[in-house]
């Protein structure tokens, strides 16, 4: 089997929640689908959708340079040997992790197609019947914490990610929390995301005052060192997220005793084969991770959805899904969010059948 055809689509996924970055508000994110066409008829799917521009070293128009400068060495490839598919984009291209995941999840589309398997049989079966989902509760007031933690659960959410840091206003971000702390039930889960913002001083002196509450930290700062170095003084288990960009910082954090958990977006670390080789280091290793992606629609949730059900419900946290919080659908079929769980569907492969009419024509055909 040869792909002999790559199609990339761009996509606006409109947010229910503008995000606002230092230099824009954003309404909607751009969003690029992959599709491989091969030999033997079959097609397979991928998507990548960055946040911003600013969030992490990745960006939409980054996505699909990247993409072009890949495309000659895929043509002709045999995209069921995922490895060597991973070999040839490392052969093309230097970085663009996120790139290479949009590819990565479309061939395992097709490897699944052709085995006639969903994907999560490829890697390792179902572990899980369903799996926990997550709803961030975004910055703001002190009183919308309470309000929006009962919203969410009433939806059926257990775990709850309390977003903290936007600006530099400590006793707000103590004040979130502790209200959290407060609302948090026996039997769920809060996460306090800082999402890199915090100075080691800030975490510090936040991290002090609010120790009597049961909650994990992820990202207080920027850097995989600040992380370390508050890891250090703190007693809140630590996710790290942004930072842990590949398995050999995996290594490296698991070495310094740097984490409990990894907060782990599948198209930061290499598609469905790079977060694998993540997922099952974490298991071996006693840690946790949460199946997520930065933003995306139906084949990013249903990617997240293979992963997360393969998955031991030892390892697995928890996910995101982007498709829960924002308006686009272009397969109302596709996994999705429903009563707090994410499932898949029993379809080979990703088991997502893109509609057309919402896709359009292909930015760039490549054969
Ligand atoms: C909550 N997320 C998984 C969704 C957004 O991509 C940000 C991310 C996070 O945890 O930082
Ligand atoms: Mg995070």
């Amino acid at each position: 089997m040869k792909i002999n055809r790559l199609d990339v689509f761009q996509l606006d996924i409109p947010l229910e929640k503008p995000k606002r970055y230092p230099n824009k508000t954003y309404e909607a994110l751009d969003d690029t689908v992959v599709r491989l066409e091969t030999d033997t008829g079959l097609v397979g799917w991928g998507e990548v959708c960055p946040i911003a521009s600013t969030y992490q070293p990745e960006h939409a128009l980054g996505v699909r340079a990247a993409i072009e400068e890949m495309a000659p060495g895929l043509i002709g490839q045999d995209p069921t040997q995922t490895d060597c598919i991973n070999d040839t984009m490392n052969k093309w291209l230097m970085g663009g992790e996120y790139a290479k995941s949009a590819i990565d999840i479309a061939c395992w589309d097709i490897t699944g197609k052709a085995y006639g398997k969903p994907v999560y049989h490829l890697i390792g079966g179902r572990r899980q019947d369903k799996a926990r989902a997550y709803p961030e509760i975004e910055m703001g007031p002190v009183e919308t914490v309470q309000a929006r933690m009962e919203q969410y659960r009433g939806e059926g959410f257990t775990h709850f990610q309390l977003k903290v840091g936007r600006g530099s206003n400590l006793e707000l971000d103590i004040a979130r929390i502790r209200k959290a702390g407060e609302c948090i039930r026996p039997g769920e889960t809060l996460v306090v995301d800082g999402n890199k913002a915090w100075k080691t001083h800030q975490a510090l002196r936040i991290l002090r005052a609010t120790e009597d509450i049961d909650f994990y930290i992820e990202q207080p700062c920027l850097t995989y060192e600040e992380c370390l170095a508050i890891r250090r003084q703190v007693r809140q288990p630590m996710i790290l997220d942004e930072c842990m960009t590949d398995i050999k910082l995996l290594l490296r954090a698991l070495a310094d005793n740097c984490f409990e958990g990894i907060g782990c977006k599948i198209t930061r670390v290499g598609g469905i084969t790079g977060m694998r080789l993540i997922r099952d280091v974490c298991t071996a290793a006693g840690k946790i991770m949460t199946v997520d992606d930065a933003w995306g629609a139906d084949l990013s949730a249903a990617a997240q959805a293979h992963m997360a059900v393969s998955t031991s419900e030892s390892t697995f946290a928890a996910t995101y899904v982007s498709t829960y919080f924002s308006k686009l659908r272009y397969d109302e079929d596709a996994p999705m969010v429903v009563d707090g769980f994410l499932n898949t569907n029993e379809k080979a492969g990703l088991g997502v059948d893109p509609d057309m009419t919402v896709l359009g024509e292909p930015l760039h055909t490549y054969t």
